[in-house]
Protein backbone atom coordinates (compact mmCIF):
# COMPACT_ATOMS: atom_id res chain seq x y z
CA UNK A 1 0.00 0.00 0.00
CA UNK A 2 1.17 3.69 -0.87
CA UNK A 3 0.58 5.51 2.19
CA UNK A 4 0.59 2.56 4.83
CA UNK A 5 3.15 1.73 7.51
CA UNK A 6 4.23 -1.73 8.63
CA UNK A 7 6.04 -1.91 12.06
CA UNK A 8 9.42 -2.83 10.16
CA UNK A 9 9.84 -1.93 6.79
CA UNK A 10 12.24 -4.77 6.32
CA UNK A 11 10.10 -7.69 7.50
CA UNK A 12 11.28 -10.75 5.68
CA UNK A 13 9.18 -14.64 6.39
CA UNK A 14 10.21 -16.61 9.09
CA UNK A 15 11.65 -19.34 6.77
CA UNK A 16 14.20 -16.85 4.85
CA UNK A 17 14.57 -14.86 8.35
CA UNK A 18 18.41 -14.47 9.75
CA UNK A 19 17.00 -12.81 12.68
CA UNK A 20 13.91 -13.25 14.43
CA UNK A 21 12.35 -10.81 17.54
CA UNK A 22 9.96 -12.16 19.48
CA UNK A 23 8.17 -10.43 22.78
CA UNK A 24 7.75 -12.16 26.05
CA UNK A 25 5.81 -10.06 28.64
CA UNK A 26 5.81 -12.27 31.34
CA UNK A 27 6.20 -10.02 34.40
CA UNK A 28 4.08 -11.66 37.29
CA UNK A 29 7.23 -12.18 39.48
CA UNK A 30 8.70 -8.47 39.27
CA UNK A 31 9.27 -7.24 42.39
CA UNK A 32 9.88 -3.57 41.17
CA UNK A 33 8.32 -1.45 38.59
CA UNK A 34 6.04 -3.22 36.09
CA UNK A 35 8.06 -4.76 33.23
CA UNK A 36 5.29 -6.12 31.04
CA UNK A 37 5.37 -3.20 28.16
CA UNK A 38 9.25 -4.00 27.73
CA UNK A 39 8.26 -5.63 24.56
CA UNK A 40 6.37 -2.95 23.05
CA UNK A 41 8.29 0.09 23.69
CA UNK A 42 11.59 -2.08 23.01
CA UNK A 43 9.93 -2.90 19.33
CA UNK A 44 8.79 0.62 18.93
CA UNK A 45 12.11 2.39 19.81
CA UNK A 46 13.66 -0.33 17.58
CA UNK A 47 10.94 1.19 14.63
CA UNK A 48 12.65 4.85 15.28
CA UNK A 49 16.39 3.73 15.78
CA UNK A 50 18.15 4.59 12.46
CA UNK A 51 19.25 1.61 11.13
CA UNK A 52 22.46 2.93 10.03
CA UNK A 53 26.00 1.92 12.40
CA UNK A 54 28.32 4.81 11.98
CA UNK A 55 31.18 3.12 13.58
CA UNK A 56 30.93 -0.20 11.59
CA UNK A 57 29.68 1.40 8.31
CA UNK A 58 26.90 -0.70 8.49
CA UNK A 59 22.84 -0.43 7.48
CA UNK A 60 21.95 -3.37 10.19
CA UNK A 61 18.78 -4.25 8.87
CA UNK A 62 20.41 -4.48 5.04
CA UNK A 63 22.58 -6.48 6.77
CA UNK A 64 20.29 -9.53 7.92
CA UNK A 65 17.25 -10.34 7.22
CA UNK A 66 14.42 -9.31 9.96
CA UNK A 67 11.72 -11.12 11.00
CA UNK A 68 9.10 -9.93 14.23
CA UNK A 69 6.91 -12.61 15.46
CA UNK A 70 5.52 -9.93 17.96
CA UNK A 71 4.53 -11.08 21.37
CA UNK A 72 4.48 -14.89 22.95
CA UNK A 73 0.74 -14.42 25.31
CA UNK A 74 2.04 -15.57 28.47
CA UNK A 75 -0.52 -16.18 31.28
CA UNK A 76 0.26 -13.57 33.87
CA UNK A 77 0.43 -15.72 37.54
CA UNK A 78 1.30 -19.03 35.58
CA UNK A 79 4.97 -19.70 35.31
CA UNK A 80 3.89 -23.08 33.69
CA UNK A 81 1.90 -22.63 31.46
CA UNK A 82 4.18 -19.68 30.36
CA UNK A 83 7.05 -21.56 30.15
CA UNK A 84 5.24 -24.10 28.15
CA UNK A 85 4.47 -21.59 25.66
CA UNK A 86 7.84 -20.02 25.41
CA UNK A 87 9.29 -23.85 24.91
CA UNK A 88 6.69 -24.77 22.11
CA UNK A 89 7.25 -21.48 20.06
CA UNK A 90 10.76 -21.62 19.95
CA UNK A 91 10.63 -25.29 19.51
CA UNK A 92 8.06 -23.87 16.11
CA UNK A 93 10.25 -21.23 15.03
CA UNK A 94 13.26 -23.86 14.91
CA UNK A 95 11.63 -26.17 13.01
CA UNK A 96 10.64 -23.75 10.41
CA UNK A 97 14.08 -22.19 10.41
CA UNK A 98 16.92 -24.36 12.01
CA UNK A 99 19.70 -21.05 11.55
CA UNK A 100 17.62 -18.27 12.85
CA UNK A 101 19.07 -15.90 15.24
CA UNK A 102 16.64 -15.46 18.24
CA UNK A 103 16.62 -12.06 20.05
CA UNK A 104 13.87 -12.39 22.64
CA UNK A 105 12.08 -9.05 24.25
CA UNK A 106 11.38 -9.17 28.10
CA UNK A 107 9.63 -9.00 30.45
CA UNK A 108 10.70 -10.12 33.81
CA UNK A 109 14.43 -11.79 33.94
CA UNK A 110 12.69 -15.40 34.64
CA UNK A 111 12.00 -15.63 30.93
CA UNK A 112 15.59 -16.25 30.07
CA UNK A 113 15.57 -19.74 32.20
CA UNK A 114 12.23 -20.44 29.92
CA UNK A 115 14.53 -19.53 26.93
CA UNK A 116 17.10 -21.50 27.82
CA UNK A 117 15.67 -24.59 28.46
CA UNK A 118 14.26 -24.53 25.57
CA UNK A 119 17.12 -23.89 23.68
CA UNK A 120 19.24 -26.50 25.82
CA UNK A 121 21.52 -28.99 23.59
CA UNK A 122 23.96 -31.61 24.62
CA UNK A 123 26.65 -29.41 24.26
CA UNK A 124 27.05 -26.55 27.02
CA UNK A 125 26.50 -23.06 26.61
CA UNK A 126 27.53 -20.03 29.07
CA UNK A 127 25.35 -18.04 29.45
CA UNK A 128 26.97 -14.54 29.84
CA UNK A 129 24.49 -12.50 32.21
CA UNK A 130 24.47 -8.82 32.40
CA UNK A 131 23.15 -7.96 35.76
CA UNK A 132 23.31 -5.53 39.04
CA UNK A 133 22.05 -8.44 40.95
CA UNK A 134 22.75 -12.30 40.88
CA UNK A 135 20.09 -14.07 40.78
CA UNK A 136 20.99 -16.93 42.51
CA UNK A 137 18.53 -16.55 45.35
CA UNK A 138 16.88 -19.96 46.50
CA UNK A 139 14.11 -19.03 46.35
CA UNK A 140 12.00 -15.60 47.03
CA UNK A 141 9.63 -15.55 49.94
CA UNK A 142 8.75 -19.39 49.30
CA UNK A 143 8.53 -18.78 45.44
CA UNK A 144 11.47 -21.25 43.71
CA UNK A 145 10.67 -19.40 39.85
CA UNK A 146 11.19 -15.67 40.19
CA UNK A 147 13.26 -13.24 38.45
CA UNK A 148 15.63 -13.34 41.85
CA UNK A 149 16.55 -16.99 41.31
CA UNK A 150 16.20 -17.72 37.61
CA UNK A 151 20.27 -18.17 37.78
CA UNK A 152 20.07 -20.49 40.65
CA UNK A 153 17.24 -22.90 38.86
CA UNK A 154 19.66 -22.69 35.66
CA UNK A 155 22.54 -23.35 37.19
CA UNK A 156 20.62 -26.72 38.31
CA UNK A 157 20.35 -28.29 34.85
CA UNK A 158 23.89 -29.87 33.58
CA UNK A 159 24.70 -27.89 30.24
CA UNK A 160 25.00 -24.38 31.27
CA UNK A 161 27.96 -22.23 32.47
CA UNK A 162 27.45 -19.05 33.89
CA UNK A 163 29.44 -15.49 33.26
CA UNK A 164 27.73 -12.49 35.52
CA UNK A 165 29.16 -8.88 34.94
CA UNK A 166 28.61 -6.10 36.38
CA UNK A 167 26.78 -7.30 39.71
CA UNK A 168 26.71 -4.82 42.72
CA UNK A 169 24.10 -6.29 44.61
CA UNK A 170 23.86 -9.26 46.27
CA UNK A 171 23.61 -10.91 49.23
CA UNK A 172 25.39 -13.16 51.53
CA UNK A 173 24.18 -16.39 50.39
CA UNK A 174 24.55 -15.36 46.54
CA UNK A 175 28.08 -14.86 46.96
CA UNK A 176 28.67 -17.87 49.14
CA UNK A 177 27.49 -19.92 45.84
CA UNK A 178 29.25 -17.75 43.78
CA UNK A 179 32.35 -18.81 45.37
CA UNK A 180 31.66 -22.06 46.02
CA UNK A 181 30.84 -22.59 42.22
CA UNK A 182 33.29 -20.29 40.89
CA UNK A 183 31.01 -18.42 39.15
CA UNK A 184 33.28 -15.69 36.73
CA UNK A 185 33.20 -11.89 35.57
CA UNK A 186 34.87 -12.67 32.43
CA UNK A 187 34.87 -13.68 29.14
CA UNK A 188 38.35 -14.54 28.27
CA UNK A 189 38.19 -17.77 28.84
CA UNK A 190 34.45 -18.49 27.45
CA UNK A 191 35.05 -21.47 24.26
CA UNK A 192 32.05 -23.45 22.48
CA UNK A 193 28.03 -21.61 22.66
CA UNK A 194 27.30 -18.15 24.35
CA UNK A 195 23.53 -17.02 24.83
CA UNK A 196 23.75 -13.03 26.16
CA UNK A 197 21.27 -12.30 28.55
CA UNK A 198 20.92 -8.39 29.36
CA UNK A 199 19.38 -7.41 32.16
CA UNK A 200 19.10 -3.40 31.42
CA UNK A 201 19.82 -2.75 35.37
CA UNK A 202 23.18 -3.51 34.81
CA UNK A 203 23.39 0.10 33.55
CA UNK A 204 23.79 3.07 35.78
CA UNK A 205 19.97 4.28 36.38
CA UNK A 206 21.27 7.83 34.66
CA UNK A 207 21.16 5.40 31.42
CA UNK A 208 18.58 3.29 32.29
CA UNK A 209 16.23 4.61 34.68
CA UNK A 210 13.08 2.61 33.86
CA UNK A 211 13.68 -0.76 35.12
CA UNK A 212 12.48 -3.34 37.31
CA UNK A 213 14.64 -2.47 40.25
CA UNK A 214 17.22 0.36 39.76
CA UNK A 215 20.74 -0.02 41.31
CA UNK A 216 23.30 2.65 41.88
CA UNK A 217 26.97 2.93 39.98
CA UNK A 218 26.00 1.14 37.02
CA UNK A 219 28.13 0.62 33.94
CA UNK A 220 27.83 2.76 30.90
CA UNK A 221 26.79 2.23 27.65
CA UNK A 222 30.13 2.38 25.99
CA UNK A 223 32.10 0.20 28.63
CA UNK A 224 28.83 -2.13 27.55
CA UNK A 225 29.80 -1.82 24.36
CA UNK A 226 33.25 -2.53 24.46
CA UNK A 227 32.45 -6.10 25.81
CA UNK A 228 29.61 -6.66 23.46
CA UNK A 229 32.15 -6.20 20.51
CA UNK A 230 34.33 -8.81 22.07
CA UNK A 231 31.65 -11.39 23.05
CA UNK A 232 30.81 -11.14 18.85
CA UNK A 233 33.73 -12.48 18.06
CA UNK A 234 32.46 -15.43 20.06
CA UNK A 235 29.55 -18.35 18.93
CA UNK A 236 26.81 -16.13 20.06
CA UNK A 237 23.60 -18.23 20.13
CA UNK A 238 21.10 -16.03 21.40
CA UNK A 239 20.59 -12.76 22.83
CA UNK A 240 17.53 -11.57 25.32
CA UNK A 241 16.86 -7.78 26.95
CA UNK A 242 14.92 -8.03 29.95
CA UNK A 243 13.35 -5.91 32.83
CA UNK A 244 12.71 -2.96 31.21
CA UNK A 245 9.76 -0.48 32.87
CA UNK A 246 8.84 1.70 30.08
CA UNK A 247 5.60 2.64 30.29
CA UNK A 248 5.60 4.90 27.38
CA UNK A 249 7.69 6.13 23.89
CA UNK A 250 10.85 7.70 23.75
CA UNK A 251 12.27 6.84 27.41
CA UNK A 252 16.00 6.42 28.02
CA UNK A 253 15.96 2.34 28.65
CA UNK A 254 13.83 1.27 25.76
CA UNK A 255 16.18 3.34 23.30
CA UNK A 256 19.32 2.18 24.95
CA UNK A 257 18.12 -1.46 24.60
CA UNK A 258 17.19 -0.65 20.65
CA UNK A 259 20.55 0.55 20.23
CA UNK A 260 22.16 -2.49 21.80
CA UNK A 261 20.18 -5.14 18.93
CA UNK A 262 21.20 -2.51 16.76
CA UNK A 263 24.94 -2.60 17.67
CA UNK A 264 25.13 -6.33 18.32
CA UNK A 265 23.50 -6.47 14.94
CA UNK A 266 26.20 -4.52 13.16
CA UNK A 267 28.94 -6.69 15.78
CA UNK A 268 27.34 -10.31 15.08
CA UNK A 269 29.49 -12.76 12.88
CA UNK A 270 27.81 -13.24 9.39
MN1 LIG B 1 18.27 -10.01 36.72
Amino acid sequence: MLYTTKTFPFEHSLKEAEIVLLGIPWDSTETGKSVKYGPLFIREALRNTPEYDLETKTDVFERFKFTDLGDIEVVQGNWNLSKQRIKETIKEIKEENTSVFPIFLGGDHLISLGILKALAEKEKITVIDFDAHRDLMDNWIGEKHSHITWAKRLLEEKNFDLVQIGCRSSSKEEENFVEKNKISDSIEKIKGKVYLSVDLDVFDPMHAPEVGTPELLGMNPKEFFLLLKKICEKEVIGLDLVECSADKVNTQTANLAANIIKKFLAYKKS
